[in-house]
């Protein structure tokens, strides 16, 4: 299919359990709402993952439920390039020359690596440490021109830039590397877990009453709900009180998220009431939503060898890009190749 435009995508998404619904409003609606106007890649960052620690059965099985989860969301692998990651050598060691060019201090300063490592961080793997080049590597070995990310990884795109400008650079070749701008929908941003409007929604949280999965039935969406924490108060009038509430604004963000209705007639609607109703009606737009993309996972991860064949057809397309764009790079730096 020819697109609109010569700009490339990439984006992905970990597989460290199971999918929620800031992943999807976050990241994956909008690498469904970008497939027909970009060249997309859309990656399964398993390499990313074992920066923290895996079932080794459980992360191949969890690879295969992300590859699911981008088709029944609606990305169509005719049109857009879906593989996993540690498939395509050239993000690794296109990640390793990135090591050499980002400094330390750069690396200090991010936010998600002293989040995820916490108060223990002497006994963080130094891969998680390291992350941010290798998203850069993934981002820029197909010279992608823009990255839909949720707002937690804007830090992360930011250092992404700062590479690509001082590989530039250093190396004396402008232009080599394009730099990538990122696709946040500003509206959404940030998705918070249902119990603390001020946690970012993670597969990671020990509380399954924090998320809502994208293999959730209707009944564990419906509870989950109910639970979610508001506030004390009746729902205020004004947007920017409703911003103060952490719990309720996160509610009606997801709400308008999934229905397209904008958040101030959401407000609008739900004036002066308590919570119970605008939890029944949200419930009954994330059942509406999520129930098909939860049936179409469901039955895709029981033809394993559909989703296999997928994989490989993806791996072979993001290969040729690849290995094109980390042969430059070698010749760039100086590493003597052998010919065959
Ligand atoms: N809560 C969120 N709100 C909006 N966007 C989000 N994303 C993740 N959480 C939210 C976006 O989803 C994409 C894939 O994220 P990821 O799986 O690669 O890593 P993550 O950001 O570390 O996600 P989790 O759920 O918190 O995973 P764990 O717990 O394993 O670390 C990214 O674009 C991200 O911005």
């Amino acid at each position: 299919m020819s697109k609109i435009n010569n700009n490339t995508v990439l984006s992905g998404v970990q597989p460290s359990g199971d999918l929620h619904i800031g992943n999807y409003l976050g990241a994956i609606k909008n690498f469904v709402n970008m497939q027909n106007n970009y060249n997309c890649f859309f990656c399964i960052v398993d390499l990313h993952a074992i920066t923290v620690k895996q079932d080794p059965k459980i992360l191949k099985r969890n690879t295969l439920e992300v590859a699911a989860t981008y088709i029944a969301s609606g990305i169509d692998p005719k049109n857009s390039v879906i593989f996993n990651q540690s498939s395509v050598s050239a993000h690794s060691e296109l990640a390793w020359v990135f090591n050499c060019v980002t400094r330390m201090g750069w690396l200090n300063r991010m936010t998600q690596f002293k989040d995820k490592a916490g108060k223990d961080k002497e006994n963080a793997s130094s891969g998680l440490f390291i992350y941010p080049n290798l998203m850069a590597a993934d981002i820029l070995v197909y010279k992608a021109t823009h990255v839909p990310v949720g707002d937690d990884q804007k830090q992360h795109l930011e250092l992404t830039r700062d590479i690509a400008q001082k590989f530039n650079r250093d190396f004396n070749c402008e232009d080599f590397f394009p730099i990538p701008e990122p696709i946040i929908d500003k509206n959404i941003s940030r998705i918070m877990s249902l119990k603390d409007g001020s946690q970012k929604m993670s597969k990671s949280d020990l509380s399954e009453y924090s998320r809502i999965s994208l293999l959730d039935e209707s009944d564990e969406i419906i509870k989950k709900i109910k639970k979610a924490k508001t506030a004390d108060s009746v729902m205020p009038g004004k947007i920017e009180e409703v911003q103060k509430l952490a719990e309720v604004n996160n509610l009606l963000n997801i709400y308008s998220g999934f229905s397209e209705i904008e958040k101030y007639k959401l407000v609008e609607q739900y004036e002066g009431q308590n919570f119970s109703k605008l939890k029944s009606d949200l419930s009954d737009v994330l059942v509406e939503r999520l129930n098909p993309i939860t049936t179409e996972v469901k039955k895709l991860m029981q033809d394993i060898g559909y989703l296999s064949e997928i994989l490989l057809d993806g791996q072979n397309k993001a290969n040729q890009v690849a290995q094109k764009t980390i042969n430059d790079v070698y010749d760039i730096v100086g590493l003597h190749r052998n010919e065959a």
